[in-house]
């Protein structure tokens, strides 16, 4: 998995450390090739090399803009060494193969940052340079390709040990690093254009790497712009793969609602049972397992009928008639599923702006990927939360352990506690949501939040007794005092389940144990901010 390296084309723009590492590359026999500026240092350091154009036959044109886009450089490239009509066609044209390319670009990031005129930045967009870079690493099974002046003398110690070749590995690792380079030099210029072109959405979205795929009217609020981009490489089913089959364009909260509704769907695997999620400000205002989606519908509408009101609407299972019946009787801005059966999809008809989304299929929960969120000056980027309770070991830390249907509405709720903003306190009863607290910056607030919910749903029901009573209750996060699991207690819940891992873990286990609360520990925090 070796290559020899017989002949270079050096082409930098930052010529730091040029001089040694050529000599050097000359010493072990490396013909020399380069451009312009490259070849002048060079020559003036008296080391043998020879200028592109003479292998072009082209002199250097247009203020240099032309020097090195010519076969007499791709083709050396691209030629794959081991098949017999590319060398056939590099003797037909008097091509000479090149296996060690060494490029850095013309400096277009330091040029924008210095702030420099239009036409400046214009002129140090490197086009031969990144073509050069593309093709060697494409070609990284013949070819090595340095972008990175700090990799020079790694590169003269590997070629000492290996008698001048340079090994597979290394090979792969320079051709990512290439195109790593390659991604980020593209995504600066495509950033600086969209700071001088009037555009909506952020430069930092272009510098995601989407694709515009819809302006929307305006944002979080109306002052606000706004645009959906479209992520590359899309594979997750869910909002952005959608079709929307009809109702009104979706607006900035609606995308925002309606992804966090279907991605709190999504946990419940549909070959077990149906289920329905209900989003308000993209926080779940009721989500229920049912025998039908209909069943696990009216389940989640119980929980806080009040806050359904406009809210979204996610399934697990493809929409069928008597769901759509009953859903549309209530105002819901969006409805979500993997798809619709016809006569579903004639029932929706009815309310025109009722938005319809048909998503394919349902994203995996366990799936690997990012989120991304802009804040002031940059992006930050993390993993998904694809931690699913049931691949998560329960220790149950209390005297009492929890009863099998306990167990069932534990792990229920914990699934939905994942998809609530923090602090999260849910309540559970018979695989439906009874009481949610969300977005409080105490613990013990969401227990009180959530514990009066679950009493005011019972109130709307009639019931005397609230839905908290005999639930089960699920935190995001560990307890740091008993206060919220006191407060949990009070309200009727009888069994809890948390991460686990506060410094007072013993205190809120004793607390527990005296209420006579079953409790497992998951081990593993479900923060959402
Ligand atoms: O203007 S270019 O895009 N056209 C080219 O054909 C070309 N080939 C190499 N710029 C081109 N380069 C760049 O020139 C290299 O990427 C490097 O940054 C720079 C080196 O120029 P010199 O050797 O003249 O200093």
């Amino acid at each position: 998995d070796q290559v020899r390296i017989t002949r270079a084309l050096l082409s930098v723009s930052d010529k730091t450390g040029l001089v040694d590492f050529a000599r050097a590359l000359s010493e072990r026999g490396v013909d020399l090739v380069s451009t312009g500026g490259t070849h002048r240092a060079l020559s003036e350091a008296g080391l043998p090399v020879t200028e592109v154009a003479d292998l072009t036959g082209f002199p250097e044109m247009m203020d240099g803009r032309v020097k090195t886009l010519h076969p007499a450089v791709h083709g050396g490239l691209l030629a794959v060494r081991d098949n017999p009509e590319h060398q056939a066609a590099l003797a037909a044209h008097g091509i000479g193969a090149i296996d060690l390319l060494v490029v850095n670009l013309y400096p277009f990031e330091a040029t924008i940052a210095a702030g420099r005129a239009y036409d400046d930045c214009i002129e140090n967009i490197d086009v031969g340079g990144p073509a050069m870079i593309r093709a060697a690493a494409k070609n990284h099974a013949d070819v090595a390709v340095v972008t990175d002046v700090s990799d020079y003398a790694d590169l003269l110690a590997e070629l000492a040990a290996r008698h001048g070749a340079l090994g597979g590995a290394t090979r792969r690792r320079l051709a990512q690093a290439a195109y790593a380079r390659t991604a980020a030099y593209d995504a600066a210029i495509a950033n600086w254009l969209a700071g001088r072109i009037e555009a909506r959405g952020t430069p930092a979205f272009r510098a995601f790497g989407g694709s515009l795929a819809q302006g929307l009217r305006y944002g979080e609020n109306p002052h606000q712009s706004a645009a959906f981009y479209r992520a590359p490489g899309l594979v997750r089913a869910g909002v952005a793969s959608a079709r929307q089959v009809q109702g009104k364009d979706l607006s900035y909260n609606n995308f925002n609602d309606t992804d966090a509704a279907y991605e709190c769907v999504a946990e419940f695997d549909p070959s077990r049972t149906a289920a329905v999620a209900i989003i308000k400000h993209a926080n779940p205002c009721g989500v229920a397992e049912g025998h039908s989606l209909l069943q696990a519908y009216e389940r989640a509408l119980a929980c806080d009928p009040t806050s359904a009101f406009g809210g979204i609407v996610a399934l697990n299972r493809p929409l069928d008639a008597e769901a759509a019946r009953r859903i549309v009787e209530i105002f819901t801005e969006v409805i979500i599923a993997p798809d619709a059966s016809e006569e579903a999809v004639a029932i929706v008809a009815a309310k025109k702006n009722l938005r319809l989304l048909l998503a394919g299929g349902l994203p995996d929960p366990r799936s690997p990927g990012e989120t991304v969120r802009s804040l002031s000056g940059g992006l930050l980027v993390q993993g998904r939360d694809n931690a699913v309770v049931d691949d998560m070991p329960l220790t149950v830390v209390t005297k009492r352990a929890p009863t099998e249907a306990e167990s069932a509405d534990l792990r229920f709720a914990y699934r939905v506690a994942k998809h609530v903003k923090s602090n999260a306190i849910v309540y559970a009863k018979a695989g439906a949501t009874v009481g949610i607290g969300a977005g409080q910056m105490s613990r013990v607030d969401s227990s009180r939040i959530a514990a009066w919910k679950a009493a005011e749903a019972a109130r709307s029901l009639g019931l005397s007794e609230s839905l908290a009573q005999g639930a089960v209750v699920a935190s995001d996060a560990f307890f740091p005092f008993a206060d919220g699991l006191m407060a949990a207690a009070e309200a009727g819940a009888t069994a809890v389940i948390q991460p686990g891992g506060s410094m007072r873990d013993d205190a809120v286990i004793a607390a527990a144990d005296a209420a006579g609360l079953a409790m497992v520990f998951t081990g593993h925090r479900h923060f959402r901010h």
